[in-house]
């Protein structure tokens, strides 16, 4: 398991049980520091924060940011507070860094990016090939300059990154949903076949070799027969050495979607293919205890499995989420912590 150098940037746990002990951790924080040793997780009291309890656990714990709520106070508070990881939710997207071909705009992803850093929080990507959020004139390209202008992004983008983004989802979103198990209509799979999933992999592992290439989806959360052809992909690419090295589950869950008693046995299966795996979108519409529990059995199923890496929710707050009127998410329109908050901070092993 690779350990953040974000661990040593978790906000200190607020509550101490006594000023002796809290002494005595402090001690112990300033000899350990003395040694030059900075990673202070794991001391006896339990984590506060949903990244600080996730880090203890060796795993990080993120939020879909949008860099036009970075200004509002409460909105950054709580991004800085809980989260060891962002991904912008919409600024790294094909049409926000390269509307126009081979111009690349980079500022509202720079804006998180840079936010993120300063903080010591990890970066992940998203996305770089994906049917929507794509600008017209790619898929008006034929098919070699359609190959070139995939190559072409693709290296643009992580070159500009290149060394900040702990993960990235090289593609987005290939597969058709029901039971087909079939590639998904699009541009890329139109004019360049099956083959460019694979063409993308290669180029972005020359492009960043650091970063983690991941492959993220939607209703792939339980086994079934889209996430069994993504299953097979995998497969394939690890028996045949194409370069892949983690799978995204976004886990959009709501009534009628919900989450499959499944979903633990689903990630470990793709584990055992010899990648890490990821919860890269996670939201759960409802309120209450129902959703603090579905919130509680996604992380301890993440937990179980060695391999899954870190959780990103989409978002925030409700009231910037994608889906607003479903009230998915771990924070209301206040920032106030949901019941929801509490079962994945407990689950996480931490405490409030
Ligand atoms: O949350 C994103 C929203 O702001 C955008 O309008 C939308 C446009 O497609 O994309 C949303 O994020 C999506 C993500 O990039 C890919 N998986 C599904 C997410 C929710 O639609």
């Amino acid at each position: 398991m690779v350990m953040s150098t974000s661990i040593s940037h978790a906000p200190a746990p607020r509550h101490r049980r006594s000023r002796a002990r809290s002494a005595l951790v402090l001690g112990m924080a300033g000899l350990l520091a003395a040694a030059g040793v900075t990673a202070l997780s794991g001391t006896a009291e339990a984590a506060s924060t949903l990244g600080a309890a996730a880090a203890e656990k060796g795993r990080y714990f993120g939020a879909a940011v949008a860099a036009q709520h970075l200004g509002e106070s409460g909105y950054a508070a709580t991004l800085n507070t809980e989260f060891n990881s962002s991904t912008p939710e919409n600024e790294m997207k094909w049409d926000a860094v390269e509307r126009t071909r081979n111009s690349f705009t980079f500022g509202a992803a720079d804006q998180i990016v840079n936010h993120a850093q300063s903080r010591g929080m990890k970066v992940r990507g998203h996305t770089l090939v994906w049917h929507s959020q794509l600008p017209g004139w790619v898929g008006g390209l034929g098919a070699a300059d359609l190959r070139s202008a995939m190559n072409n992004h693709i290296n643009k983008v992580m070159q500009h990154y290149k060394g900040k983004i702990h993960s990235w989802d090289v593609v987005n979103e290939a597969f058709q949903d029901g039971n087909s198990g079939a590639r998904r209509s699009s541009p890329f799979q139109d004019k360049l076949g099956d083959g460019f999933i694979e063409e993308a992999f290669r180029t972005a592992r020359a492009a960043d070799p650091a970063a983690k290439l991941c492959y993220n989806d939607y209703n792939t959360d339980g086994i079934n027969a889209k996430s069994n052809a993504v299953y097979n992909l995998v497969r394939d690419f690890k028996a045949r050495g194409v370069p892949i090295d983690c799978v995204g589950f976004q886990s959009h869950f709501n009534s009628a979607s919900p989450v499959p008693g499944d979903y633990q046995a689903n990630l470990k299966r793709f584990a055992d293919l010899g990648v890490d795996v990821q919860i890269t979108e996670l939201d759960i519409e409802g309120s209450g205890t129902a959703q603090a529990n579905n919130y509680s059995n996604v992380v301890k199923a993440c937990l179980a499995v060695s391999r899954c890496t870190g959780i990103t929710v989409w978002g925030v707050t409700d009231k910037y989420s994608w889906r607003a009127s479903g009230t998915p998410l771990l924070f209301d329109g206040n920032y106030t912590k949901k019941p929801a908050y509490h079962a994945v901070l407990s689950a996480l092993g931490g405490s409030g």
